[in-house]
């Protein structure tokens, strides 16, 4: 059998090992939502970081945070935080062990805890990747739901959170009364502005507690936006033999990932301390708008587009769908005339050379990112993957009949049967309302888009939108996604 990764055994694997001695890293940072994407992202810039400097950067370790489940926790502590990324391409498999992860919490065993370890002096900055649902907003506002079952908890128990708001004002508030500065809060999750509508949902919520508790986080934290890039799909069975071939030693939490990254924030960190992220490739920016606006309307608009489209052709992964030429063609046509118009494009980027470099990464055949895992949460990400795109083709009336059919396949999709009558799993925070309760038809179509937490007040009552989506519902029903597409092509 072979011996399993951790500190005893790291100098043992074979790959590239941490540049820098753990046992003199001192947390801090706290990670909240510990999944592939952030092990394979963050921490392969904070691991750079610190090996670009290992003295000035022993005070920047990371503690991970899981919100719900334990199994990351349970796989990442045998193993002492050591964990394997492979980066994989075309051209072969890289495999790393980083070594800035120094532990792993659980919040639901020990809720205070957690929030002590927030308030700690040493923590200067937590950053976030708990995905859009984790918010606890409205995704077509942007405003806290005050009714998420979560946000009721936490008021009710506002030292024992469950949410995402919760956590950062009750260790916050701990911090205020004791007179130690707030950390930098970072999210890291694909969301418009996402540090704007971090701070708009830790003020609300704050504000729900306790109005100068919410006026002092307003003019004290800082919440820069950030962009963050790499596709990293969630790891197999498959995956985890690669990783033990490659390294000779067991690891049950390795990523994969593609060799592209990007990560771009916004520089406001003031007088706080952070770590030379720079020096491992992230742009420090006065405005990530841009960035942010290019990156979800032409990478994850189109990823959203090609799961819904390429799963009910019958494709299982991303790679899959566009090595048909098909597919290839309707890409094209969704970036150069629908998307591109919309996006005006960050300092020294040119929009097209972005788009070929997306389709490349696409079309990495060791990468097999899944369709159905890009399908899940849709009622979270269409907003700002798609429908602000459509709102601003509605504005100048230019077509948009590739979006239509992306959001006519979404409807199909999660209204729970494959063409060919088969069931679909749908994971979504609104799987309730989006199945469909007997024949997907017009009405169930209509149902869907009157829901205003996905489409807004305004796009769930305008008939144009309507009409629109309804022409590309019918081309759906009529031959199914893959005809729809080829004949979209012909337009
Ligand atoms: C994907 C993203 O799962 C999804 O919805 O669109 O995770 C995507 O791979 C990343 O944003 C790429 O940076």
């Amino acid at each position: 059998m072979t011996e399993r990764l951790g500190s005893t055994t790291l100098q043992d694997a074979k790959a590239r090992l941490p540049r820098f001695d753990r046992t003199k890293l001192r947390p801090g940072i706290v990670h909240i939502g510990l999944g592939a994407f952030f092990r394979a992202h963050g921490i392969v810039y904070n691991d750079d970081a610190i090996e670009s400097d290992p003295a000035t950067h022993g005070g920047w370790g990371i503690i991970g945070v899981s919100l719900r489940s334990p199994s990351q926790r349970d796989k990442l502590t045998p193993q002492d935080g050591l964990y394997t990324t492979v980066e994989r391409s075309a051209s072969g498999d890289e495999p790393r062990i980083m070594g800035s992860l120094l532990q792993s919490v659980v919040a639901p065993e020990d809720p205070k805890g957690l929030v002590e370890i927030l308030a700690d002096p040493g923590i200067r900055i937590v950053t976030i990747t708990i995905t859009e649902k984790g918010y606890c907003h409205d995704p077509a506002t942007g405003r806290l739901n005050p009714s998420h079952p979560d946000i009721i908890h936490d008021l009710k128990h506002p030292e024992s959170p469950v949410s995402l708001p919760g956590f950062l004002v009750a260790a916050l508030a701990l911090r205020k009364e004791r007179g130690i500065a707030p950390f930098v809060c970072l999210s890291c999750d694909n969301l418009p502005s996402n540090g704007k509508l971090l701070r708009g949902l830790s003020r609300d919520f704050a504000a729900l507690r306790d109005d100068r508790l919410a006026a002092w986080i307003e003019s004290n934290v800082a919440f820069p936006s950030t962009m963050v890039d790499r596709i990293v799909p969630a790891s197999t069975e498959d995956d985890l033999r690669l990783a033990q071939d490659l390294i000779g030693l067991t690891d049950v939490a390795p990523v994969i990932h593609e060799p592209f990254r990007q990560w771009v924030i916004e520089d406001i960190f003031g007088s706080a301390e952070r770590p030379a992220w720079e020096r491992a490739g992230a742009q420090f920016v006065a405005d990530v708008e841009p960035f942010e606006l290019m990156k979800l309307r032409m990478l994850n608009g189109t990823h959203s587009s090609l799961a819904y489209l390429g799963f009910l052709s019958g494709y299982e992964t991303i790679a899959q769908t566009v090595a048909d030429p098909v597919f290839r063609e309707f890409l094209a046509g969704l970036w150069h005339e629908e998307i591109i118009p919309t996006v005006s494009a960050p300092a020294c980027t040119d929009l097209a050379a972005y788009a070929s470099q997306l389709l490349e990464r696409y079309a990495n055949p060791a990468i097999s990112h899944r369709t159905a895992q890009i399908a899940m949460d849709g009622s979270q990400k269409l907003p700002q993957r798609l429908l602000g795109t459509i709102r601003d083709r509605l504005k100048t009336g230019a077509p948009w009949d590739r979006l239509a059919l992306a959001v006519a396949a979404f409807v199909f999709y999660t209204a729970g049967s494959d063409e060919k009558g088969r069931p679909i799993n749908v994971k979504d925070p609104l799987a309730d309302r989006l199945k469909a309760e007997g024949q997907v038809d017009p009405a169930h179509l209509r149902r869907v888009i009157s829901i205003e937490s996905i489409f807004g007040t305004d796009l769930s009552r305008d008939e144009r939108f309507l009409d629109t989506v309804e022409t590309a519902w019918r081309g759906l029903l009529s031959g199914g996604a893959h005809a729809a597409v080829s004949a979209i092509n012909q337009t």
